[in-house]
């Protein structure tokens, strides 16, 4: 691929299995992504380096998933005014709730555009990160309608 123009970053490996919806729904739309994992608690100088020199490297629009205690996409919103898109992954305590309520509710002043839990909110954060793009890329626009127009064509009349 060529030069990345979203990052999707995610606090852990474990995090993989639902973040890698949003690469899938990148690679169908044929969107340049890198994928990395950048820990808000376990490495937080990758985090601050990932954040300020994103932009530099060419990033357009960041995804950060992460569960539990979820500081990344805050935190990332907060050294960076690329958009930042946050999917809060289903944790094993609080079933994401945890998570999504840590990504959503940031004071005003440092968005991050919060998608819903789990593969749905990681797949939906490619599909935003693709419309994003897609203001500045008449050919991704055109797949981009394409896409939304074969989804509508696959719902049949009748469940029968
Ligand atoms: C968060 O803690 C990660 O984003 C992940 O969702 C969760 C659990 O991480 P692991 O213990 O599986 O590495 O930081």
């Amino acid at each position: 691929m060529s030069q990345p123009l979203v990052g999707i970053i995610m606090g852990s490996t474990s995090d993989w299995e639902t973040m890698s919806r949003a690469a899938e729904m990148l690679e169908t739309l044929g969107i340049a992504h890198e994928t990395r994992v950048v820990s808000a608690h376990r490495t937080p100088d990758r985090l601050v380096a990932y954040a300020r020199e994103a932009e530099g490297r060419g990033i357009r629009v960041i995804v950060a998933g992460a569960g539990g205690a979820a500081h990344l996409p805050g935190m990332v919103a907060a050294m960076t005014h690329l958009p930042v898109l946050g999917v809060p992954v289903r944790s094993k305590s609080l079933s994401g709730l945890d998570s999504l309520l840590s990504i959503v509710q940031m004071p005003a002043g440092i968005p991050v555009g919060t998608l819903a839990i789990g593969e749905a909110g990681a797949a939906n954060a490619g599909l935003m990160a693709a419309s994003i793009l897609a203001l500045n890329d008449e050919g991704l626009r055109d797949r981009l309608v394409a896409w939304r127009q074969a989804q509508t064509d696959k719902v049949p009349d009748s469940p029968q």
